[in-house]
């Protein structure tokens, strides 16, 4: 017999995230990794910030470096109905800007979409969209029964509303690589939250933070720092801005900390025309239902990427050199 447990137990949130790191989504990822208030039960990795084959090596040694076994799979490789277009400029050719990754390997026909990540859920989860909405849209179209049944919340960083886009002047990134996919992903109401521009232009690292962060003695935390020096100097010569804004961390915050980001119910609609409205995310009578976020407190967000993510990379221990497999023969 079993004593029965308390109602009141605390149970880590199941999450399942759908990324493209990229270096904001490697401190996100890191974020959750390191969080007791989610369990990551799956993350499937998708093109946007770089190709799939790189995002997914990002995403083996992000888990490597967080000592974390995680089920991977593939969110998606291309666009709906566009062509990839990795921003390079933006997270390095590798995606993880300086910071020393492996090779990337070929990405098999066989490796498990989204969907099957989420149909081995036992229970509902919160899904967390880091990267393009591709693969959240090719799960839908495939089995949205099956969505609805295994996604009690999606939590999407995408989009801008007054903010302006970092992709066109109208457009975020993540909408903007596919905005038809995060058309279908909207019109669903599975429901989603969005995390915008608005609120993440709010949040950015300043380039002293990264540099003090540099003086840790810890590997992780001067793999980190290769990664952000690259990032901050895109945002000195793209954004003018001397640090760098963290897009990502947002999306895992709102989870951990309820009170860091305020949404509000509204219809939201995105605009598919080809040019610089591509991609446009508006506020409309026509859109569907969404929650969008309008207001962070920043240092709610800060404590907890500080505490979670830095202090864990400074302190810790560099890990022993392994000879690899393939190095032996
Ligand atoms: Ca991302």
């Amino acid at each position: 017999m079993h004593p029965r447990e308390p109602a009141d137990t605390f149970a880590p949130i199941p999450v399942v995230i759908d990324t493209d790191p990229g270096i904001d989504d490697m401190l996100a990822l890191l974020l959750a990794l390191n969080s007791p208030e989610i369990m990551v039960r799956g993350i499937s990795v998708s093109y946007g910030n770089t190709t799939v084959e790189n995002a997914f090596r990002n995403a083996v040694e992000i888990l490597r470096r967080a000592g974390k076994r995680v089920s991977l799979g593939i969110g998606a490789r291309r666009p709906l109905e566009r062509a990839v277009v990795p921003a390079s400029e933006t997270h390095g050719a590798s995606g993880m800007g300086y910071a020393p990754v492996p090779a990337a390997g070929v990405i098999l026909d066989f490796m498990r979409p989204l969907e099957r990540i989420l149909a081995e859920q036992p229970e509902p989860v919160t899904l967390v969209t880091l990267g393009p909405l591709t693969g959240l849209a090719l799960a839908l179209r495939s089995d949205p029964e099956l969505i609805r049944a295994k996604v009690r919340r999606h939590v999407a960083m995408a989009g801008n509303f007054a903010a302006k886009g970092n992709t066109t002047p109208y457009s975020e990134f993540n909408a903007w690589c596919d905005p038809e996919a995060l058309s279908l992903v909207l019109q669903a109401e599975l429901p989603t939250d969005l995390v915008p521009l608005d609120v993440t232009r709010e949040f950015a690292l300043s380039a002293s933070d990264v540099s003090r962060l540099g003086g840790a003695e810890g590997d992780n935390a001067r793999w980190i720092v290769e990664a952000l020096r690259f990032y901050v100097e895109f945002h000195r010569e793209y954004e003018r801005l001397d640090g760098c804004v963290v897009n990502d961390v947002l999306a895992v915050a709102a989870l951990l900390d309820p009170e860091a980001l305020s949404f509000q119910s509204t219809r939201v609609a995105v605009d598919l025309e080809d040019g610089e409205s591509r991609g446009r995310t508006r506020m409309a009578s026509e859109g569907s239902l969404a929650r969008v976020a309008r207001q962070l407190d920043r240092d709610r967000a800060r404590a907890l990427l500080s505490d979670r993510v830095f202090s864990w990379a400074a302190s810790s221990l560099p890990r022993p050199v392994l000879v690899p497999e393939m190095a032996r023969v």
